[in-house]
């Protein structure tokens, strides 16, 4: 059985990903939530079970697997429905899941995830536009190309997984897109899992940073 550790629902986006896709695929796994310190210092708590103090972070025996990237591929291994069956889909969605983990830098800053708030943009800048429609082309492209409700075809993987912290994102900051990316946003949000993890987040305590 997979344990899988995570931070405080309401902030943590990166525990968001592998934990949205185990619910998702109904892949079976033990939740431990361990919340962040107030100030933001929790290394030495989540030093703990993760090499890195950080969440999510895998347990599997004594196998110990971090970074939601790694995790994703591990589950992988053992799962084939994580990626898409299709050879072109899944070259195009570990594409587009590296490029969440890697870039999207002004998004991350300026927009950080909080599921159970709403705020108002003072303004968009330059650099946040670009990655607005950096996604948008993105799964716009992914929406036409595999022709399905999930960003690479008919059934939701990983790279719905690594962009489901962005849905929440363009809820609270009122993130605008084009219909089918739109479209996407909406269906991610609507998901059982997405509203579960969401209903959580709206009980957790808050934290002021
Ligand atoms: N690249 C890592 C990033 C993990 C990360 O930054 N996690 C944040 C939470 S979302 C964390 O653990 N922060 C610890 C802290 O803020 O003290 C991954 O993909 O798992």
């Amino acid at each position: 059985m997979y344990t899988l550790w995570i931070a405080n629902k309401n902030y943590s986006s990166w525990s968001l990903r592998p934990w949205i896709l185990l619910k998702a695929l109904e892949i079976p796994f033990n939740e431990q939530l361990s919340y962040f310190e107030d100030d933001k210092s929790s290394y030495e708590k989540f030093k703990a079970f993760s090499p890195t103090g950080l969440v999510p972070c895998l347990v599997e025996g004594e196998i110990t697997v971090w970074d939601s990237l790694a995790i994703v591929e591990y589950l992988a291994e053992n799962h084939t429905q994580v990626w898409p069956q299709d050879r072109i889909a899944r070259a195009w969605a570990r594409s587009a899941s590296a490029e969440m983990h890697s870039g999207f830098a002004t998004l991350r800053q300026t927009c950080a995830m909080n599921c159970s708030k709403q705020f108002e943009l003072r303004e968009i800048s330059p650099e946040l536009q670009c990655d607005i429609d950096r996604l948008d082309a993105l799964w716009s492209d992914g929406l036409t190309k595999f022709g399905g409700e999930w960003l690479a075809g008919n059934t939701f993987t990983a790279v719905d997984a690594f962009f489901a912290p962005v849905a929440f994102r363009a809820q609270t900051y009122g993130l605008k897109f084009s219909a089918i990316s739109q479209a996407w946003v909406d269906r991610m949000l609507k998901h059982p899992a997405m509203v579960e993890w969401a209903e959580v987040a709206a009980k957790e305590p808050e934290i002021e940073y």
